[in-house]
């Protein structure tokens, strides 16, 4: 019972005991996942998996012709094959072995005997090369060994992008050796508010990753065949910022973090100092995160400062632009021409289509499907992050003892249901734009690494089924396949959503 569910799963007969003699022996170009399957293992086996030739008992890593991402697996009396033509294949055929053995192998302990491994053939690829989580870090801090385990968990579902919403009005949360005040000032708020509209807490929130955290992340993730995307959010969202440089705002009355929720007014201003600024922090951005997308938000951008600033208001005629929505473009036309040139893509929520779009930039859809449908129509790349589908921070159930009632009710089978490609555009071409999809963990109100479990688990399973595997749906069989799949999730110990309810909150 594999999640997310593989193109192919046969039974075979026979079986593989592990034990602590089991040998683990791998293609040099497969090192880096033995070393990590060995990792996974040996505290369970209480044996160091050495290598070993192919043989009765050993587990072979081995190259074949195969396509990237994709493996094969063979379990029998003589041992475990898995099979595949690039790395990642091989990293995703060892976290499918994981999952054949018991699920006290996801414990970090011996498992006191042998694990039984049934003899089994599995087939796999993935449907989309995109398979994404945003983790909103800016609105709730995660520590940086909480950031390493969800990485974790999302490679156990074989996603492989991790973006990162590093920045929001309510806090900067990655250093810029240049702007030291962005998270001496920016990542620290007063107080946060309760609720969507509820009352202030009265209780300090904050912290940030230092760039050498943002190096182990980066390198953790990749191991994992995940790669991060950061966001920095501009021109909206960017209030934390302003906090810090005020010169980089509208206003001449200085600001604070943002305690509050819900979409901001103070924006950047369009200065050139301001753009020259956002360019030094993206300078030390690239830097940081080697993969070649590149998100600069553009999200919920209001044009309400900009209406009433001369500077903006002069900008907008200097350039012989009609209005703020072309300002907004023309903003974000300079940080994709900055990236282009340094050869990597800008990624963008699907505000950047409003008032033209740069040819090469990737939009983040999540304002349902229309977004995606529009960007894949007029030639874009899109990754689909509906909010009507895959926004984790809504709410499971209606009820009250939800501990975060947010947004409208989107169960495991809502998640389940969903499809990257909007049904109006299945038998278009323009489908071929969509490169998956990325499932929202927003934090205004998921304040703790126990509250993205609860948020987070079980549907991250139904996303990832939505992402990997073939699309018909098959409800029942899911819920089978959640069955086996939950007592992993216990045994690592992952507080997810139980489905008679959630369990006291406090
Ligand atoms: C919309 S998704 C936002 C976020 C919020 C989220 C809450 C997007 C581009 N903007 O800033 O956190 O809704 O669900």
């Amino acid at each position: 019972m594999i999640v997310p569910k593989p193109l192919r799963h046969e039974p075979r007969p026979g079986r593989l005991l592990l034990d602590d003699r089991t040998a683990l022996t791998a293609d040099p170009a497969f090192r880096e996942v033995a070393a990590w399957l060995r990792e996974q293992l040996a505290p369970v086996t209480g044996g160091e998996l050495l290598p070993a030739p192919p043989g009765p008992g050993t587990i072979t890593l081995a190259r074949a012709e195969l396509a990237p991402e994709a493996y094969r697996l063979t379990v029998g009396d003589d041992g475990a094959l898995i099979e595949a033509g690039d790395a990642a294949g091989a990293f995703y055929g060892a976290q499918t072995f994981r999952q054949l053995l018991p699920a006290a192998a996801f414990r970090r302990a011996a498992a006191g005997g042998p694990l039984a491994v049934p003899g089994a053939y599995v087939e796999d690829a993935p449907r989309f090369g995109w398979r994404g989580c945003i983790l909103d870090v800016a609105r709730h801090f995660l520590t940086k060994h909480e950031v390493l385990r969800f990485i974790d968990l999302m490679a156990l579902h074989k996603l492989n992008i991790l973006h990162l919403h590093l920045t929001d009005d309510q806090g900067w949360r990655l250093e810029i050796r240049r702007y030291p005040r962005l998270t001496e000032v920016g990542a620290w708020r007063r107080e946060s508010q309760m609720g969507w509209n509820g009352a202030m807490d009265g209780i300090p929130h904050g912290g940030y990753y230092t760039q050498d955290d943002i190096r182990e992340i980066v390198a953790y993730a990749a191991r994992r065949h995940i790669t991060v995307v950061p966001e920095i959010d501009i021109p909206g969202h960017s209030q934390a910022a302003i906090a810090a440089y005020p010169e980089l705002g509208n206003l001449d009355t200085p600001l604070e973090v943002r305690t509050t929720w819900g979409v901001g007014e103070n924006v950047l201003n369009v200065e050139e100092s301001t753009i020259e600024f956002f360019q030094h922090v993206f300078d030390e951005v690239l830097e940081l995160f080697p993969g070649e997308y590149v998100c600069v938000g553009g999200d919920e951008c209001r044009k309400d400062q900009w209406k009433a600033s001369p500077a903006a208001q002069r900008r907008i005629r200097e350039l012989g632009l009609r209005d703020e929505e072309e300002l907004q473009s023309w903003f974000i036309h300079r940080f994709d021409a900055y990236l282009g040139e340094r050869g990597r893509r800008l990624v963008g929520w699907d505000e950047i289509l409003e008032g033209g779009l740069a040819p090469g930039a990737v939009v983040a859809s999540w304002r349902g499907d229309l977004g995606a449908v529009t960007a894949a129509r007029s030639g874009h790349d899109v990754v689909n992050c509906s909010n009507t589908s895959v926004y984790l921070d809504y709410r499971q159930a209606p009820g009250d003892d939800e501990p975060v009632p947010f947004g409208t009710v989107l169960t495991l089978e809502d998640v389940y249901a969903f499809d990257p490609v909007p049904a109006e555009l299945r038998g278009d071409p323009a489908a071929g734009h969509v490169l998956g999809a990325q499932c929202g963990v927003w934090t205004e109100l998921i304040d703790s690494s126990r509250r993205v479990d609860y948020m987070v688990f079980p549907r991250l399973a139904a996303f990832a089924e939505t992402v990997w595997s073939a699309p018909e749906r098959d409800l029942p069989g899911f819920r089978d396949r959640l069955a086996a799949h939950l007592p992993r999730l216990d045994a690592i110990g992952v507080e997810y959503r139980r489905a008679d309810g959630p369990l006291p909150w406090q």
